[in-house]
């Protein structure tokens, strides 16, 4: 049975999220992608070391103090600390609101070799209805579009804008506030001036979809990636050109009516995102229209993860390392992380 949407009780959750100079944590990692950052480190691929790793973020003291959310996975939303607490208590109890990732992941997209579309909307209406039942209220999805010789097509750009304006719309209409995330990869060897007009034409495609599904821009948070030159290239920008040409594609193309724009970090080392966010906001300070903020995984729990590598007596250390980059995420929210900062 649909139902008219809160709009107060939307723009609450966005208001308590982005609180204080507050960002999200995205720890919603899929068993696929956890297990490939725990191979990497020699840890185990177990469902017991990934709630033990879940349990090392959740109870980390100071969190709190940086972040007004954090977006779980469907596993991890079920799972409880080693003592029985749900860890939607133990977020909640600390005043972070959980949220949930609602994707069922990127696929290969058939007859678009090397484009991926994400999957996901069967059954939605009724997952986030039980989401919302354990303590969600925020979801996300995220799009992938890949930077290539002949890609991204504008098939696949408007086949997963398509998408994520049905997700948009399911999350609204349960009251929960939809994190929209279209991801234009750093992966290639692009240039800067490529993911400007790919992002550009992306966030323009999507934009006008969201608009003709009546989604309401002011119930909504927009995670997209910065304009940054693809990995695989030996071109270096500085961090204020970075900052110039994210600001400026974005102007270009997301509405003013949207209260929140929360930045992915991509696979940036945490250093560089948090460099890149603080020059956002301190450089253009009076020019944006939206709360700058961000919805970081990696470049929050990279170090700490590395620092764990799934040993008991590593905890307290990599809990510290967890709360110090979550400060720093948040003091370049605000303008006001220097790289001083990082010692
Ligand atoms: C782009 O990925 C999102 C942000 O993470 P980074 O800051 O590391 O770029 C992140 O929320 C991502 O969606 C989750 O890690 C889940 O990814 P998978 O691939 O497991 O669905």
């Amino acid at each position: 049975m649909e139902q008219q949407m809160n709009k107060q009780l939307l723009k609450d959750t966005i208001g308590q999220l982005f609180a204080n100079g507050k960002g999200l944590l995205a720890m919603d990692e899929s068993n696929a992608t956890c297990n490939k950052r725990f191979a990497a480190e020699g840890i185990p691929q177990t469902i017991e070391m990934r709630r033990k790793y879940r349990e090392l973020i959740v109870t980390t003291t100071g969190l709190n103090e940086s972040l007004g959310g954090a977006i779980l996975y469907d596993e991890t939303i079920r799972q409880q600390t080693n003592d029985g607490i749900p860890f939607t208590d133990v977020l909640m109890k600390a005043g972070i609101i959980p949220g949930i990732k609602v994707d069922t992941g990127a696929k290969p997209m058939a007859g678009f070799p090397n484009e991926k579309i994400t999957e996901g909307l069967d059954g939605l209406r009724e997952r986030l209805a039980e989401y919302k039942q354990m303590g969600a209220r925020f979801a996300k999805w995220r799009a992938v579009i890949t930077i290539g010789t002949h890609t991204p097509t504008i098939t696949a750009i408007k086949a997963n804008v398509h998408a994520l304006s049905r997700y948009a719309a399911l999350c609204q209409e349960a009251d929960i506030v939809p994190i929209v995330e279209p991801e234009v990869l750093m992966t290639g060897n692009h240039t800067m001036q490529q993911c400007y007009d790919v992002t550009e034409q992306v966030l323009k495609t999507l934009f006008y979809q969201l608009y003709q599904f009546n989604i309401d821009m002011e119930e909504m948070i927009l995670k997209p990636n910065m304009v940054i030159v693809g990995t695989e290239s030996t071109i270096k920008n500085s961090v204020d050109e970075v900052a110039e040409a994210t600001v400026n594609c974005l102007l270009a193309s997301v509405p003013a009516s949207v209260p929140v724009i929360a930045f992915l970090s991509g696979g940036q080392a945490p250093e560089d995102a948090a460099a890149h966010l603080n020059a956002i906001n301190k450089n253009f300070k009076d020019r944006l229209p939206w709360i700058v903020s961000f919805s970081f995984a990696r470049a929050i729990q990279q170090p700490a993860l590395d620092l764990w590598k799934g040993q008991q007596a590593n905890v307290e250390e990599a809990q510290k390392l967890l709360c110090s980059r979550a400060k720093l995420a948040a003091a370049a929210r605000t303008g006001n992380y220097t790289v001083a900062m990082e010692k």
